[in-house]
């Protein structure tokens, strides 16, 4: 149960739209699936700028910058994204865009033609380069777009 205190301080952030949950993975420090938007805003045609909102970030909550070189991130059909050298700072968060774009140091694209992310249900599995499994995020509802992980 959350203390009153805390739920206060969740319900702040919530309404300011930033939603920061204390769970005990992020107390320890991980790098660990943070949110996908899955449900890309409007129709779902096909356009590169509604591939690229359709996304999955994962954030870095250890003390020190991880390089994700060869980490994958799966889908339940088994579509990969693998990392090139890509250095993920302390207490950053990288974006995975589904569509076409120019990687930067927060937002990475998988450069795909179609969406990866069912709008009903699927799970994304975050692995290690040796193959390792590190974090998985499943949702089931269409009732909402995103899934905060
Ligand atoms: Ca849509
Ligand atoms: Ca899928």
């Amino acid at each position: 149960m959350l203390r009153a205190r805390t739920l206060a301080a969740v319900t702040a952030a919530a309404a300011s739209g930033v939603l920061l949950l204390p769970s005990p993975a992020q107390a320890a420090g991980s790098v660990h699936l943070y949110k996908i938007y899955y449900d890309s805003p409007g129709s779902d045609r096909g356009a590169n700028t509604s591939l690229n909102a359709e996304y999955v970030q994962i954030r870095n909550t250890t003390g020190a910058a991880v390089n994700l070189r060869g980490w994958t991130v799966r889908d339940a059909a088994n579509h990969k994204y693998t990392f090139g050298n890509f250095t993920l700072g302390k207490g950053k968060i990288v974006t995975v865009r589904t569509g076409r774009g120019t990687n930067s140091s927060t937002n990475v694209y998988q450069n795909r033609g179609w969406y990866v992310w069912n709008n009903d249900k699927d799970t994304a599995t975050l692995r290690k380069a040796n193959g390792t499994w590190v974090d998985s995020c499943s949702y089931n509802s269409t009732r909402v777009d995103y899934k905060w992980c």
